[in-house]
């Protein structure tokens, strides 16, 4: 077999795993995905963050030594702007809060804060543990490191307010990486499959799989996993793209609960048939959690 169909079958195993095993217990829906258009994208994106705001698409790339910050035009693929990181920094995610920018560090423990327009440094934040996938929902930044927890951060201070577990059923989720807020749920890649998790933001629980088996086709050459989720508030649409990518495409999920299952009203914890309070969830951990992360974001 050779390099390409190990790999296919090493992402089928994975996938196969990660479903099987959530699948004992109950049946998770799994929905599929029909491409609605396809946008090109730079080859040379290490994928680390996306999102769609007010028209624009901003994303983050990682790798040492050129890693950035981008302002992308849709329709061509075109980079705008460009913010380079420091030569020994390797970016991950990004979102976009009150105008300001908030990219993510792998290993560096440091959070980069950019004036929106300018992409200039206006301040920066620290963590503990590795920094993996960002995005923004109900007032708060919900940042994921590699393992089955999100933690919820406050966006003033970066400071840690709640966590969570990523379960389907009883089953841990782990490598949970690029992440993307709509409407009161958590979107998250998971690391080397083919599959996004869209979970309730309150108890960690997968509501349902998108597996995106077959997105990009066999003749993917250099491009590597899926990570990149950005969603256009303003028209519905949903994109996804991954590392070295040469596509950026819009999907539309079939098949499945409809996206959003919940109303935008997360914070007041009266949504679509569910009800919580925001910060009843699991109190806010201590210490990081120690469980094992992937080599690589
Ligand atoms: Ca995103």
């Amino acid at each position: 077999m050779n390099r390409a169909g190990h790999w296919l079958s090493a992402v089928l195993a994975i996938t196969a795993g990660v479903i099987a095993s959530t699948s004992e217990a109950q049946t998770t829906p799994v929905c599929g995905y029909t491409v609605v258009h396809s946008y090109s994208h730079d080859e040379g994106a290490y994928t680390q963050g996306l999102l769609f705001r007010d028209g624009t698409l901003y994303e983050s790339t990682g790798i040492t030594g050129s890693s950035s910050l981008r302002r992308v035009d849709l329709e061509t693929g075109t980079v705008l702007q460009t913010h380079l990181l420091p030569a020994d920094v390797f970016g991950e995610g990004l979102t976009l809060f009150d105008d300001r920018l908030i990219q993510l560090t792998w290993t560096s423990e440091i959070a980069f804060v950019y004036d929106r327009a300018s992409f200039e440094l206006v301040d920066q934040f620290t963590y503990t543990g590795s920094g993996w996938g960002l995005t923004d929902g109900a007032h708060r930044l919900i940042m994921s490191n590699g393992t089955s927890y999100l933690t919820f951060r406050d966006p003033q201070d970066f400071d840690t307010i709640r966590q969570i577990q990523v379960r389907d059923g009883l089953n841990p989720i782990s490598s949970l990486n690029e992440l993307e807020f709509i409407h009161g749920e958590i979107l998250a890649n998971v690391y080397q499959t083919d599959l996004i998790a869209r979970i309730r933001p309150d108890s960690g629980q997968v509501i349902a799989w998108i597996d995106l088996t077959g997105l990009l086709p066999p003749e993917r050459q250099r491009a590597e996993v899926l990570n990149g989720i950005a969603f256009d508030e303003a028209t519905g649409r949903l994109f996804v793209t991954g590392k070295f990518w040469p596509t950026l495409f819009e999907i539309e999920l079939v098949d499945c609960p409809p996206l959003p299952l919940f109303s935008d009203d997360f914070a007041s914890g009266n949504t679509r048939g569910w009800s919580w309070s925001l910060e009843a969830g699991m109190p806010a951990r201590t210490t990081e959690s120690t469980e094992t992360v992937a080599s690589s974001p």
